[in-house]
């Protein structure tokens, strides 16, 4: 008989609602490996416990998987803590007495601190799309002998051609503002010291199976994509034989993207403006050390600030600013720069959100007088859990030194994500 897999989707954060592709992805690997898999997908649910509850009556599963995207949502203002809630509804899942293993991005965070907090049965951090056939396989036979599996070890399927849209109300998500998501790899090879991203392997996938997916999607009728990776330029050469293969999908399709200041050329954005991208997000840091880090410069955001103007394409900017030990003189610079320069908008956050097993929270623990930044003490053994940000400036000194110019917007204030606040 085969084993029966229930994957949920607790994230009920709506703006934007976002489809758990992560489960998708996952259930397309396990379903090629013959389990039988469900999702269920509270997003839109009005009473969690009850769907649970009803799901678990109809069908006997054997295993619950739980996936946790995100742990808050980052920013200072406005900040929402999801954990507690998903406490909640992990204790009342283990009422039913079916083991329960969680993952996904907020998860591969702090796997240690939410393992602890939430006590599931089992966790894998990272991508899981063979971690957990390979759990699988050991669970079966009872030979599971650690709690935490780590699934960049095991990487991700570069041949998996997920068959989406079957599962999920996609119509719901695509009339409250979400947009369908696709990834071109995992991991991220740059090294920002607050990014709990930082330093992750980079694992593509073929791009023909990239091409499969959104043809797939597209005789649907999607043809609207945000895409999901952490930053899409991992690698030039990719990035530019993956925009040449879009580009012949078809016409009407658009498609919207994260990027970081390099690697680029002038080709790169030549490429993305002929498969249809009309918005860039940049992630941008004002403080010299974390440019030199990760390769770029000024002259760089001058370079495709330009080629976006050239190629016509939206340019948001996330904007970082006021790291420990960065000078006021910095973050002028910075907001002298685009002020000058001109991008779409610049989202500014001077905010650090901070997570145990990071550079930055490193950085603060040995400083007392970081430490007096913090926007809650900080006890000895804090895991960073419960949102705790660093910062330099109140909102009053960043509005003092943007002046009324409407190309800044504070991150935050308002809800949403760039495509959103336009
Ligand atoms: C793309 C993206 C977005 C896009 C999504 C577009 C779309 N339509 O898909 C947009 C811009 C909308 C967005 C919005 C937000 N995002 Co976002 N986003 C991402 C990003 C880059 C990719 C997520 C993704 O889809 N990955 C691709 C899928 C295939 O992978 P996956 O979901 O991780 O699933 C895999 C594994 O995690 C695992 N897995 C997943 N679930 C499960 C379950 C089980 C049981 C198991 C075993 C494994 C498992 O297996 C899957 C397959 O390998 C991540 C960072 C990252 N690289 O993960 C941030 C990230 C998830 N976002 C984050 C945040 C904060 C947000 C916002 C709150 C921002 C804001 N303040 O508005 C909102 C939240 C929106 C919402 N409703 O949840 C944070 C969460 C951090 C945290 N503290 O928890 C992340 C980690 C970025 C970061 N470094 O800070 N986001
Ligand atoms: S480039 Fe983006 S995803 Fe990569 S480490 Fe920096 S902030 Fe994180």
């Amino acid at each position: 008989m085969s084993i029966k897999i229930l994957l949920i989707n607790p994230n009920m954060y709506k703006y934007p609602p976002v489809l758990p592709i992560g489960l998708e992805y996952i259930k397309e690997s396990l379903i090629n490996s013959n389990y039988d898999v469900d999702i269920l997908d509270l997003t839109f649910s009005d009473d969690p416990f009850l769907d649970i509850k009803e799901t678990l009556k109809k069908t006997k599963f054997d295993l619950i998987g739980f996936s946790i995207r995100n742990i808050d949502s980052c920013i200072y203002f406005n900040n929402q803590y999801f954990l507690p809630d998903f406490k909640k509804i992990i204790d009342f899942l283990k009422e039913f007495k079916i083991p329960i293993i969680i993952g996904g991005s907020g998860f591969s965070a702090s796997p240690e601190e939410i393992f602890n907090y939430l006590k599931p049965d089992y966790g894998i951090i990272g991508p899981a799309e063979k971690a957990f056939l390979d759990f699988l396989d050991l669970w079966k036979n009872n030979c599971v002998d650690i709690k935490i599996i780590n699934g960049w070890k095991y990487g991700i399927d570069s041949d998996l051609v997920p068959i989406r849209s079957t599962n999920l109300d996609y119509a719901r998500y695509l009339k409250s503002d979400g947009l369908i998501g696709f990834t071109t790899h995992v991991g991220c090879s740059n090294h920002c010291p607050y990014c709990i991203e930082a330093n992750k392997k980079v694992d593509f996938r073929k791009i023909q199976s990239i091409i499969r997916e959104i043809n797939s999607l597209s005789s649907y009728g999607y043809n609207h994509y945000h895409l999901s990776d952490s930053e899409f330029n991992q690698d030039l050469e990719f990035c530019k034989k993956f925009c040449r293969e879009l580009a012949k999908i078809n016409s009407n399709l658009k498609w919207t993207l994260y990027m970081k200041p390099n690697p680029y050329d002038e080709e790169l954005f030549q490429l993305l403006r002929k498969s249809n991208a009309y918005l860039i997000t940049l992630s941008v840091d004002s403080y010299d050390k974390i440019q030199k880090k990760n390769n770029y410069s000024y002259d760089n955001l001058e370079n495709i600030i330009e080629y976006c103007k050239k190629y016509n394409i939206e340019l948001a900017i996330d904007l970082l600013t006021g790291y420990p030990y960065e000078s006021v003189e910095s973050t002028k610079t910075v907001i002298q720069f685009f002020k000058d320069n001109r991008p779409k908008s610049v989202g500014i956050s001077f905010y650090y959100r901070l997570f145990n097993n990071t550079e930055l929270f490193q950085l603060i623990k040995k400083d007392l007088n970081l430490k007096k930044k913090l926007t809650r003490p900080l006890s000895d053994d804090d895991d960073c859990l419960n949102p705790i940000f660093f910062h330099q400036y109140t909102k009053d000194e960043i509005q003092e030194l943007i002046q009324g110019d409407t190309l800044f917007k504070i991150a935050g204030l308002t809800l949403g994500v760039n495509y959103q606040l336009k």
